[in-house]
């Protein structure tokens, strides 16, 4: 061990010298004016919800002080075909799954009004609610997220003001108590709200992060009873279907698991694009189980823990965390022309179910990135 002061000089040393990043150092806090600023002074806009994998018009970089974000959820109770054969009553927020997706400011307070509608009110087709439901929102505080003030019976709304004090993306559920929890989550009753720091994102070096298109994935896990010759059994409305679902859900093993609602939604019904060059923002959530993002062919370049903006992003990773009742949010620069998938890398969940999108991406092939340099050939050919 003679040279073991020399090694530990050289240690003592290497900090000093190496330009290691400093985690610390990249936080900024919150503008002491912007926190205390006044709800009476602020201004109020209303923000016309989309359905997802799409996310409402929004700016990157506040450009005012707090506002007041006026956003309107229908629940809807409805029963739909999710696989071929296979109708599930799902509990719907804006008639569809996962809802959508509000955006909003970092210290902006969100004016929700919940609307628990009957056939008289729906601006979605028919809506035949036998339930109460509510909303927690794991971007607020207190009260249960929201949902002890946010009870509502068919034929009702509510109002709830709330103040967005933590950046990122949040999930957003149903939760009227006991096994109707879990009973509304995975029959569809689920959604994220994306709260972005008011300077925007950054990238690991604090360097400001500006993306041309973003996308919105829920994942959802379903437990339908299932007749014998593997379509699903019917129920007249969402409270008939409660004891049978119960049962398979004892079982802790989805039958179906699906990204937004249904299988091929976004392998056939809606087709995602971006072309080479263009950054892509992909929000990924799942309100009941984990979920391990992957871009097939690509990457994470910047990847926030637990899809929250104010934590320092990982760099280049290959897949990433979602955890149950969690969000991911990462952002990727497409390099290459083609077909990507973008699913959960558990595989048997991405391909034997159907926990997987396609992103169509055109432009240019780089072959200094990438290429055949021969195709299949007998072996020791050519
Ligand atoms: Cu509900």
């Amino acid at each position: 061990m003679r040279f073991f002061p020399a090694v530990l000089a050289l240690l003592l040393v290497l900090p000093a010298c190496a330009p290691a990043p400093d985690a610390g150092a990249w936080k900024t806090q919150s503008d002491p004016e912007i926190v205390s600023f006044d709800l009476a002074n602020a201004q109020e806009v209303t923000q016309e919800l989309v359905a997802p994998p799409f996310l409402p018009e929004h700016e990157q970089v506040a450009s005012g002080p707090p506002r007041i974000v006026n956003i309107r959820l229908e629940i809807i109770e409805r029963e739909v075909e999710i696989a071929p054969g296979v109708f599930v009553w799902q509990m719907a927020f804006n008639n569809s799954v996962p809802g959508p997706i509000p955006v909003v400011f970092q210290w902006d307070w969100v004016d929700l009004t919940l609307v628990n509608t009957t056939t008289d009110t729906v601006r979605f087709g028919r809506a035949e609610n036998q339930l109460a439901h509510n909303i927690d929102f794991h971007a607020s505080t207190g009260a249960l997220g929201g949902g002890e003030l946010t009870v509502v019976s068919p034929g009702q709304e509510v109002g709830l003001l709330w103040r967005a004090q933590k950046a990122g993306v949040f999930v957003y559920h149903c939760a009227p108590g006991g096994e109707m929890v879990p009973y509304h989550v995975v029959t569809g009753g689920n959604g994220a709200i994306m709260v972005l720091p008011r300077e925007g994102l950054r990238d690991g070096y604090g360097n400001p992060l500006q993306y041309d298109r973003a996308f919105y994935f829920g994942e959802q896990d379903y437990y339908v009873p299932m007749n014998a010759d593997g379509t699903s059994r019917r129920y007249g409305n969402f409270v008939e279907q409660m004891p049978d679902m119960l049962e398979v859900m004892r079982g802790l093993v989805p039958t179906h698991i699906a990204f937004n609602g249904s299988y091929g939604a976004l392998t056939q019904d809606i087709r995602l694009e971006a072309e080479v060059g263009e950054t892509v923002l992909l929000i990924h959530s799942q309100a009941n189980n984990p979920s391990y993002p992957h871009l097939i062919g690509g990457h994470g370049d910047w990847v926030w823990p637990d899809g929250k903006f104010n934590n320092r992003p990982d760099e280049g990773l290959e897949s990433w965390d979602v955890v149950a009742g969690g969000t991911a949010a990462a952002v990727y620069t497409f390099q290459q022309a083609g077909t990507y998938a973008y699913l959960n890398h558990n595989l048997i969940k991405a391909f034997l179910f159907d926990a997987k999108a396609f992103i169509h991406v055109s432009g240019e092939w780089d072959d200094e990135i990438m290429t055949n340099t021969f195709t299949p050939r007998p072996v020791g050919g050519g």
